[in-house]
């Protein structure tokens, strides 16, 4: 049985989304951990109060502070990856960890497809060629056609399928790639990752980070995508092996990528900025109003639901 009877007080890690900040911070007792000058004196301090903590994808929370606080029983994530969470230490310790899938499934698919039809068609390189005046002395170089391309989906959980239903609107074939076969779909399963990199003209990751899915892409998937395949990449950064990434586009052993995320946010590898067949945005999958306001509303009722009858509505 979760222990609610305690008054809640949190711990937040990091700066939240405003208006659920506000939320949390008008209804609950709270601490602002990344405003403390010392937080290990601080948790020191505050670990006989503290029962929860709120954080998000980006956050995360570490063994070391879930450790620090011996009344801890419930962590509330902002964010549908929970990777920087650490899970083992929390379920060690019979605290139960919330985050929020389905909401943002739309808005994180639309940004893959966002980023392919970019590279594919090279939108954000034709606006600085306008921009800079190009255009008025030289022809700009041709693209790639989607219709008829193979778009390989590693990982088919649900952004994988919303990303699978946009490229089939614009006539790509998909097939994709995961631990196991999935029923009732109507996608081409290959169980082989490097086998599906070499039919891929477009290979997009989709899957959860963490040590599981660390460096899954590395030269040799890059060298199996090959000269005309591009990579996208809305799952996270530790997926891909980003020197080995770097390496291969110098090489020209793809043609180009689409990254909303990297190894070390918010820094991106120099060689990246220069390359005008790579599209990189500041990992903004989840990133619109109505999206963020939907994370926040569910993690809201996680919060309530467990300081209310101990039930979390989207347990991981
Ligand atoms: C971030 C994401 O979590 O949901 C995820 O896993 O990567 C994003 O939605 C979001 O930016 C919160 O910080």
């Amino acid at each position: 049985m979760s222990d609610t009877s305690q008054s809640p007080t949190l711990l937040l890690i990091g700066p939240l989304f405003p208006s659920l900040q506000q939320r949390i911070e008008s209804t609950y007792k709270t601490h602002r951990l990344w405003e403390t000058d010392d937080p290990k004196h601080f948790l020191a301090t505050h670990a006989e109060d503290i029962n929860g903590i709120v954080t998000s994808g980006i956050h995360g929370c570490t063994g070391d502070i879930i450790r620090a606080l011996p009344h801890l029983r419930v962590i509330v994530s902002f964010g549908v990856g929970y990777d920087a969470i650490d899970v083992a230490t929390a379920r060690d310790r019979n605290v139960l960890i919330s985050n929020t899938p389905g909401v943002l499934d739309d808005c994180v698919a639309d940004t893959a497809f966002a980023l392919l039809i970019d590279v594919a068609r090279s939108i954000s390189a034709s606006d600085r060629f306008v921009r800079s005046g190009r255009w008025l002395k030289e022809k700009f170089p041709l693209g790639r056609k989607l219709a008829g391309k193979t778009c390989g989906i590693v990982g088919l959980g649900n952004i994988g399928k919303a990303i699978a239903k946009r490229v089939t609107a614009f006539d790509m074939k998909v097939a994709y790639y995961g631990r196991h076969q999935q029923q009732d779909v109507p996608y081409r399963y290959e169980p082989d990752l490097k086998t599906l990199a070499s039919q891929a003209d477009f290979l997009v990751l989709a899957v959860p980070g963490g040590s599981a899915t660390h460096h899954l892409i590395d030269a040799d998937i890059l060298q199996a995508l090959g000269k005309d395949g591009y990579l996208i990449n809305i799952a996270r950064g530790s997926v891909v092996d980003e020197a080995a990434l770097v390496d291969a586009l110098q090489r020209g052993v793809i043609a180009g990528a689409g990254l909303d995320v990297f190894a070390h946010e918010p820094h991106v590898p120099q060689p990246l900025l220069e390359m005008d067949n790579v599209v990189l945005t500041p990992h903004l999958g989840s990133g619109t109003h109505e999206t963020r306001q939907a994370m926040a509303d569910l993690a809201f009722e996680n919060l309530t639901l467990y300081f209310t009858n101990g039930q979390l509505k989207t347990p991981v």
